[in-house]
C-alpha cells in the first residue's frame, strides 16, 4: 500500500538556517529514489536533498527563497507501494563545500565529501544544457553554483551564466570554470582592442528600442543562454565550411514504410533519422579523419574507436544535443526506440550531464519540419556535423528519361583545420551513397 511521507531536513552541520536556491521538483511529479529534490546553500556549502524513496511529490512545504533548518518538513512523498518506509523520513544529503586555502578548517568528514565530489567530475559536457535547467531558470536564472566556486569564478572574471555545469543536476564545478577560462584565454589571440568582442570588433552599442514602437522583453531560458555561448564559440573559433549534397532515398524510405508495422509491434515509430544514424556511422569508419577531435593545443588529432552520434534536439527550453552511444552496435528499430526515450526526457527536461559527454558526430535533422539546406554549427570538440533537411520529389536523369525521385538534402558543415574540402564531398557523396542503398551499411 503506497504511504505519505513528510520529508525533512536532515542533519545539515552547523547550520542555523539555510537559502533554499533551487526547487528541482513540482507537485504531481514522479521521482526517483536518490533523485535531487532542492538545493540548499549558506555561506559555506551546497546540499541537495534527494529524495528518500521513488514516488510521487504531492506537496511541496518550501520555495526559492525561502530559509530552512533541520527538521523542516519540506515536502510530501507518496511513495511508491514497493517502498518500505517510515512515514516520517531525513534523506541524506550531498554535500559540495566551500575549499578555501585559508580561513576556516574544512571538517574532516565533508573534506572527504569534496574529495569524492572532485573525482567524480567528467568532462565538462561538450553541449548544452542540464537536467535541472528548468528549476535554474525559475530560480531567477541563476547558475547553479557553491559559494566557493561563485567566488573563485568571479575572481577569475568567468561569467557563471556562461559555464555549462557537468556534476549531477548541472552543478558548476571548480574544473568547469578552469575549462572555461583556459577556453577563453586560448581564444584571446583572436581578440584585440581590449573591446570585450573577439577580432577588435566595435561592441554593440545599447538600444532603447521603445523609443521606435511597442516591445515586449522576454527572458531567455538557462539552455538558450547557455547553447548560444557555445555556439558563439564554435562558431567564431572554428574554420566552418558546408558542403551540400542529396541522397536518393526513395529505395530507403520504401523499406522504412515497408517495416513501420514492425516498429509500431515494438511500441516505436521508424523514421528516417535512424538510418542516417547507420550511414553516418558507416562514413565516420570509412572516414576516420571525421570521427576525431583537435587536441586543444592543435598539435595532434584524436581519432575515436568509437560512435556516438549526438542528436540535436528541439524543446520549448531550446537546443540541446543529448547522444546516443555505441550506434555502431545497435538496429534501426533499437535507435528509434532510443531516440523517441532520449528526446522526450529532452523535452521534458530530464537529461543527465552524461547524456550529454562522449559524442563523436551531430545530426541536426530539420527534416519533420521543411527547408531545403541550411549551414549548422558544430558542437566542438567534434569536427563536423551533418545537417538534414526535408526530402522532397525530383526528376532525375537516368540516362534515358526523367525519373520521380525522392531527394534528402545533406549539408554537412566541417572544421577545415581537420578536413580538407575534397574528403568533405567525399565522405557526403559516400553518405548518400549509404542512404540510396541502405544495405550497403551492413558490408
Ligand atoms: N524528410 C521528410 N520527412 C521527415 C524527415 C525528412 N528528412 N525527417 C523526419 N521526417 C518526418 C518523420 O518521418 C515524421 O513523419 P510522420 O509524422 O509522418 O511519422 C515527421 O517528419 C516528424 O518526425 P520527428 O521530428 O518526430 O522525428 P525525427 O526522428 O525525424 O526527429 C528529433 C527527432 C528529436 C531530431 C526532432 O524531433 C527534432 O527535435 N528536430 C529538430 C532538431 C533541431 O532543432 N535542429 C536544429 C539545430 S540548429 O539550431
Amino acid at each position: 500500500m503506497s504511504k505519505v511521507i513528510e520529508i525533512r531536513i536532515p542533519d545539515i552541520g552547523d547550520f542555523d538556517g539555510v537559502d533554499v536556491i533551487e526547487v528541482l521538483v513540482a507537485i504531481d511529479q514522479e521521482v526517483a529514489k536518490e533523485e535531487s529534490l532542492f538545493t540548499l546553500e549558506s555561506d559555506k556549502a551546497t546540499m541537495e536533498i534527494p529524495s528518500p524513496e521513488s514516488g510521487v511529490i504531492t506537496e511541496l512545504k518550501i520555495a526559492v527563497g525561502d530559509v530552512v533548518k533541520e527538521g523542516d518538513v519540506v515536502a510530501l512523498l507518496m511513495a511508491s507501494a514497493e517502498a518500505d518506509t517510515p512515514a516520517e523520513t531525513k534523506a541524506e544529503v550531498e554535500v559540495e563545500v566551500e575549499v578555501e586555502p585559508e580561513g576556516e578548517p574544512i571538517p574532516e568528514v565533508l573534506n572527504e565529501e569534496v574529495e569524492t565530489v572532485v573525482a567524480e567530475v567528467p568532462q565538462p559536457a561538450p553541449v548544452i544544457a542540464s537536467a535541472s535547467s528548468k528549476a535554474v531558470t525559475s530560480a531567477g536564472g541563476m547558475a547553479h553554483a557553491s559559494p566557493a566556486i561563485r567566488r573563485f569564478a568571479r575572481e577569475l572574471g568567468a561569467n557563471l551564466n556562461q559555464i555549462v555545469g557537468s556534476a549531477r543536476a548541472g552543478r558548476i564545478t571548480r574544473d568547469d570554470v578552469k575549462a572555461f577560462v583556459k577556453q577563453a584565454l586560448s581564444a584571446a589571440p583572436a581578440s584585440s582592442g581590449g573591446s570585450g568582442m573577439p577580432f577588435g570588433l566595435p561592441p554593440l552599442r545599447e538600444t532603447d528600442f521603445s523609443k521606435f514602437g511597442q516591445i515586449e522583453t522576454q527572458s531567455l531560458s538557462r539552455i538558450q543562454k547557455l547553447s548560444g555561448s557555445f555556439l558563439a564559440r564554435n562558431w567564431i573559433s572554428i574554420p566552418h565550411v558546408t558542403q551540400f549534397d542529396e541522397a536518393d532515398i526513395t529505395e530507403m524510405e520504401a523499406f522504412r514504410k515497408g517495416n513501420q508495422e514492425l516498429a509500431r509491434a515494438r511500441g516505436t515509430k521508424l523514421t528516417p533519422l535512424p538510418f542516417m544514424i547507420k550511414a553516418c556511422v558507416a562514413a565516420l569508419k570509412q572516414f576516420p579523419r571525421f570521427n576525431a577531435s583537435l587536441s586543444t593545443d592543435g598539435e595532434s588529432l584524436v581519432l575515436k574507436k568509437y560512435f556516438h552520434i549526438g542528436i540535436a534536439v528541439d524543446t520549448d527550453d531550446g537546443l540541446v544535443v543529448p547522444v546516443l552511444r555505441n550506434c555502431d552496435q545497435k538496429g534501426l528499430l533499437e535507435l528509434a526506440e532510443e531516440l523517441a526515450e532520449v528526446s522526450q526526457r529532452a523535452r521534458d527536461g530530464k537529461l543527465l550531464p552524461k547524456d550529454f559527454q562522449g559524442g563523436c558526430f551531430t545530426i541536426s535533422s530539420l527534416g519533420g519540419i521543411g527547408g531545403t539546406a541550411f549551414t549548422p554549427i558544430i558542437n566542438a570538440p567534434e569536427v563536423a556535423i551533418l545537417g538534414v533537411s526535408r526530402s522532397y520529389m525530383k526528376p532525375l536523369w537516368n540516362g534515358m528519361e526523367f525519373r520521380p525521385r525522392l531527394m534528402l538534402p545533406l549539408s554537412l558543415s566541417y572544421d577545415h583545420r581537420v578536413i580538407d574540402g575534397a574528403s568533405a564531398a567525399r565522405f557526403t557523396r559516400y553518405l548518400a551513397e549509404m542512404m540510396a542503398d541502405i544495405r550497403r551499411v551492413m558490408l
